[in-house]
């Protein structure tokens, strides 16, 4: 069989399976990553498997979402990080350094090796050639702890570029194209393998396209490892992190997508979906309020570069607040050296910390009614802290632009050159902290940390429907992020009094007086972040089972992880007969077994229909125990 990288890689890491589409496998982890707000969970946890150092080949742990802290609680869960970091063998790198997808980029990521991230945007460093996936925080810590890290087999899809981009059109608008053609759920269980005239498309561009492949729901995307590549890891002084890695000639794909480049224009995703995508040419003129320009999407040398040639010797639109959030230090000191920073400081651009920022709803939420044009990769309702402002997304040119002439214009009817990548850059990783070993006795816990909730086994589910949810509801809906809910992330009892709280205000005070509960949902149903959170929470508060139409890869495992059964509707008409507040009985869950489907009694409306779990054997037994952490224990106290 001639074969594609991603075959390639996953071939060379297989602990276990068979290599046949759909059909469960296991994989090595070479390297892991996690942020801050997933973070400290990952590591509780990963205390609770009673290692003593990771034994992964390197781990990472960044500080990049919580960094503007008001009170104790970002700076004790930063403490608890480092200290933990140092008692388990894991690089620390400190708040300031760059958001870890950047970061991890620019001194970390080796093609050909596996990567497994506590953020749904690892995917970022299939740009690196890698398998680079996302995956909860619970996952993240058995990686670390050596356990091999078990998914399905992915179909694996080409898709071709062809032609060349234009000027103004960008690889932000290449993604967005693919968002357009195969919608948020298009690659669910689907790897991306980008292949054609990929020569043209730098590392950091070529990573804005893996990066959002998060979007579409795919477990990865990645690129080969080329001459660019090359050239990339000797700019950052690591040529012996090379090697070449490309597809067979005529290689193998389950289906093949093909994007013709010479045609592409600048695109914009409008609210409240990334794939709700249009041509920048049918919003021209529209006015704008807020422009942010960073994310782990858009905030490399090159983008930030570009973005300073179109506002040279111009000034920000009186009606528009511009922000900059920097990729990392080092993009930030390049843009020093070449003169970029000055331009961009004389434009009135507003200049944040290289973090995450407005992304994650840490300051910069807009105004009321708001249009805000965002470099970054989602736009789901209510994330930027304003539900009545709508969120577009687009690239830096278009952005910049914009920022401007303080309405949506077109970057291909501008003139402005394009950065390149700098000649040299200056390597320094002084903020990233290496292990010193400390005593597991100096794991510093401030009284933010606190110990994360477990379920308790599996018994009989008789439950009224709590909230009935429509399609796409992301973890975002179910529990949101923003500046004054982040700091409680090692809090969950805290946090889950937020829980839905962007849907219905009412529905944690429901859930507690309820004690349990069941959740109904449409289709992909716990798209975006990788947030355990959003899984820890809903069980925290009593959830049992969650009956959707159809489940987001990560959310489903976090689900299953923490002991919440995510079901799905045999026929998608079900959905339909229930009500919220309907009495729902799951007939005899308790005998759960593989390949066998199970009966809902509906109590309110008097029907019955049929459901299915889709777990492997390994699952039911979590789902049991009420949980991977009990089963765990379980089989260590044997
Ligand atoms: C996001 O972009 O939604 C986040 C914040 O980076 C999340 C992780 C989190 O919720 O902490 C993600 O993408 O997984
Ligand atoms: Fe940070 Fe935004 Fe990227 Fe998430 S998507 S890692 S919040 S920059």
């Amino acid at each position: 069989m001639k074969k594609s990288i991603a075959r390639k890689i996953i071939e060379s890491h297989l602990v276990s399976g068979e290599m046949t589409c759909g059909s469960p496998i296991q994989i090595k982890i070479d390297t892991t990553l996690t942020q801050d707000a997933t973070g400290t969970m990952a590591y509780l946890q990963l205390e609770a498997l009673g290692i003593n150092r990771v034994k992964t080949m390197h781990s990472v742990s960044y500080v990049d979402h919580n960094t503007l802290q008001n009170g104790f609680m970002n700076a004790d869960d930063h403490k608890y990080l480092q200290t933990v970091a140092s008692a388990y063998g894991v690089d620390y790198s400190k708040a300031g350094n760059g958001i870890c997808h950047q970061v991890n980029l620019e001194r970390f990521d080796i093609p050909g090796q596996t990567l497994l991230g506590s953020d749904s945007h690892t995917p970022t460093a299939g740009a690196m050639a890698m398998i680079a996936i996302g995956a909860g925080g619970l996952d993240v810590a058995l990686a670390m702890a050596g356990m091999p890290y078990s998914l399905k087999m992915p179909k694996i899809i080409n898709v071709q570029l062809k032609g060349t981009l234009h000027h103004g059109v960008s690889a932000k608008d290449i993604i967005l194209k693919v968002l357009q053609k195969l919608s948020v759920k298009g690659g669910v269980e689907c790897i991306m393998e980008y292949t054609g005239d990929i020569k043209q498309l730098s590392i950091p561009e070529r990573s804005t396209i893996c990066n959002m492949g998060a979007e579409l729901g795919a477990t990865t995307s990645l690129f080969p490892s080329d001459e660019v590549t090359k050239e990339f890891l000797t700019l950052q002084k690591r040529p012996e992190d090379y090697i070449e890695l490309l597809p067979d000639e005529d290689a193998e794909y389950d289906d093949i997508i093909e994007i013709n480049l010479d045609q592409l224009k600048p695109m914009v995703a409008k609210p409240h979906q990334p794939d709700n995508v249009v041509e920048v040419s049918e919003l021209k003129g529209m006015k704008v309020d807020q422009i942010c320009i960073g994310s782990c999407t858009n905030s490399s040398f090159t983008d930030l570069a570009t973005v300073a040639n179109i506002l040279k010797d111009k000034t920000v639109h009186p009606d528009v607040s511009l922000t900059i959030s920097f990729g990392s230090k080092q993009v930030l000191r390049a843009l020093a050296a070449s003169g970029h920073l000055e331009t961009l400081i004389a434009s009135g651009a507003r200049l944040l910390e290289s973090t995450c920022g407005p992304c994650i709803g840490m300051g910069q939420s807009p105004k009321t009614d708001a249009v805000s044009l965002r470099t970054f990769n989602r736009n789901f309702f209510g994330r930027s802290g304003t539900s009545s402002a709508g969120i577009y997304l687009v690239s830096p040119e278009t952005a910049a632009l914009s920022a401007i002439t303080g309405v949506i214009s077109d970057p291909s009817e501008a003139e402005f050159t394009k950065a390149s990548m700098p000649e040299s850059i200056v390597v320094d990783d002084s903020m990233i902290l290496k292990p010193e070993f400390i005593s597991k006795q100096q794991i510093i816990k401030g009284p933010n940390i606190k110990p994360f909730p477990v379920k308790r086994p599996l018994s009989d589910i008789h439950d009224e429907v709590l909230l009935k949810l429509e399609d796409n509801i992301s973890t975002d809906h179910i529990m949101p992020a923003g500046a004054s809910i982040l700091p409680y992330r090692s809090n969950i009892e805290k946090l889950s009094e937020f829980c839905f709280h962007v849907v219905d205000p009412t529905f944690h005070a429901r859930a507690l007086a309820a004690k349990n509960g069941i959740i109904v949902a449409g289709e992909n149903y716990g798209q975006g972040s990788s947030r355990e959170h959003a899984a820890l929470t809903v069980m925290h508060l009593g959830i049992e089972a969650v009956l959707a139409k159809s489940f987001a890869r990560i959310h489903r495992q976090n689900l299953i992880n923490n002991g919440v059964l995510p079901l799905t509707f045999l026929h998608a008409e079900d959905y339909d007969s229930i009500q919220q507040g309907d009495i729902l009985e799951i007939k005899d869950v308790t005998n759960i077994t593989k390949d066998k489907c199970l009966t809902v009694y509906n109590h309110t409306q008097n029907n019955e229909f049929t459901v299915l779990h889709l777990l492997t054997q390994k699952e039911i037994n979590m789902i049991k125990d009420g949980g991977l952490l009990n089963q765990l224990k379980k089989q260590l106290q044997k």
